[in-house]
């Protein structure tokens, strides 16, 4: 076994948002344990742990209600603070969800002129991330939803929100903007429950909209896993696809509220498979070529010394990962495990080429179901090996 440290640096492409470390550590139960951060002091301590970038809602950099000379001289610093870094800003997103105006949700809102309002705060946030260079820009709805099935005309919600993006689709394409946008799923939290809970209904719905070209997913690891659901194959639906625009990296102990935890900590050995998907799996599949990104909460028991090591470990845990993905991938019991597990073969089309369902339906006639209903996967040998690669023991 290797002993590893490894040291992030950006061409890993590890991104993080200004809330996440940012985050002060206030919950429904008690007020904040930290003082704010001055995102250009993010930018610098992120810079020097190897990050890449930096992400942020509106809000983030330019505290709601500044003025427009506030605004430009706040954007002024965190610009020099980029070319100083060499740190980019490759996601943006607008907050629509702290204001008491979206209580009731932003493009969903009951309250038209809700609706309304939310669109100018998103297009005005877009000019900023095209300045910025962001490529994609996330949509995460966690206020579009409701506590009472009676609080919403479920068929109109869907239309409004399709709307919205249609809205804002043209409004990237008649700009001329070099903008994808991603939604995010989220099942319930803050809201009893949200529109768009997973990453297979978001799918579903982007092929509804006018440019479903422009719109893709940001799957959260937790998000799916508050679900019930497995994060690993959600993604691998999203990259097959072609939707995986953007990710959100964390960790989550099973159903329960959203705890954004360090990315690995949790199910560690789905966070092993997520990374091994990530990194092509072996070069069985496509490599996602989009930032790492983390969103976390560093637990409000942690002082800012805490926030950096947390953050630092996001990214130490992803290397330590790929590394342990690489050595399973690399192991030759493991290479003879898969094959005995016929795991190559699903590769393989079910139909030979130029062959229908006539040629399918007079073939076989030798095949024993009763054999092969009898057969071994061998599965529990493979999922052994990749176990104790992730605990070091290979
Ligand atoms: C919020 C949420 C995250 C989203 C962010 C984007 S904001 O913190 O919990 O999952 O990614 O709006
Ligand atoms: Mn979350
Ligand atoms: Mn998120």
């Amino acid at each position: 076994m290797t002993t590893l440290t490894p040291v992030a640096t950006k061409e890993d492409r590890f991104t993080f948002g200004l809330w996440t470390v940012g985050w002060l550590g206030r919950d429904p139960f008690g007020d904040a344990t930290r003082a704010p951060l001055d995102p250009v002091e993010s930018v610098h301590r992120l810079a020097e742990l190897g990050a890449a970038g930096v992400t942020f809602h509106d809000d983030d950099l330019v505290p709601y209600g500044s003025s427009a000379t506030e605004r430009d001289k706040i954007i002024a610093r965190f610009t020099d603070a980029l070319s100083a870094t060499g740190m980019t800003v490759p996601m943006m997103t607008t907050n629509l969800f702290t204001h008491p105006v979206f209580k009731d949700g932003a493009f969903t809102a009951n309250d038209r002129d809700v609706r309304r309002f939310a669109l100018r705060k998103v297009m005005r946030n877009i000019e900023l991330a095209a300045e910025l260079g962001a490529s994609t820009y996330v949509m995460w709805g966690g206020r579009e939803g409701a506590e009472s099935d009676a609080a919403k005309d479920l068929h109109a919600a869907y239309d409004r929100f399709k709307e919205a993006f249609d809205l804002l689709c043209s409004f990237v394409l008649d700009r001329g903007y070099d903008i994808r946008f991603a939604l995010e799923p989220k099942p319930n939290e803050p809201r009893g429950d949200i529109f768009l809970p997973t990453v297979g209904h978001a799918l579903a719905f982007i092929e509804r909209l006018e440019h479903p070209e422009l719109v893709g997913v940001n799957p959260e690891t937790g998000h799916e896993q508050m679900a019930g659901l497995n994060y690993t194959m959600g993604i691998a639906q999203a990259l097959w696809a072609g939707k995986l625009f953007h990710i959100d990296l964390n960790g989550q102990h099973g159903i329960k509220y959203d705890q954004d935890l360090r990315f690995g900590t949790g199910d560690v050995k789905s966070a092993l498979f997520t990374v091994d998907l990530l990194e092509g799996a072996g070069g069985t599949g496509p490599v996602y070529t989009g930032p790492r990104h983390f969103d976390f909460k560093p637990p409000r028991t942690e002082d800012v010394s805490g926030v950096w090591a947390s953050a630092a470990g996001c990214m130490r845990t992803y290397l330590l990962l790929k590394e342990r993905a690489e050595a399973f991938r690399a192991d030759p019991e493991v290479a003879e495990a898969l094959a005995a597990a016929r795991v190559a073969d699903l590769a393989e089309p079910t139909l030979s080429p130029g062959e229908g369902w006539e040629a399918l339906a007079g073939s076989d006639a030798d095949f024993d179901p009763e054999a092969a209903g009898a057969r071994g996967m061998h599965y529990e040998r493979l999922d052994q090996l990749a176990l104790e690669h992730l605990l070091g023991a290979r």
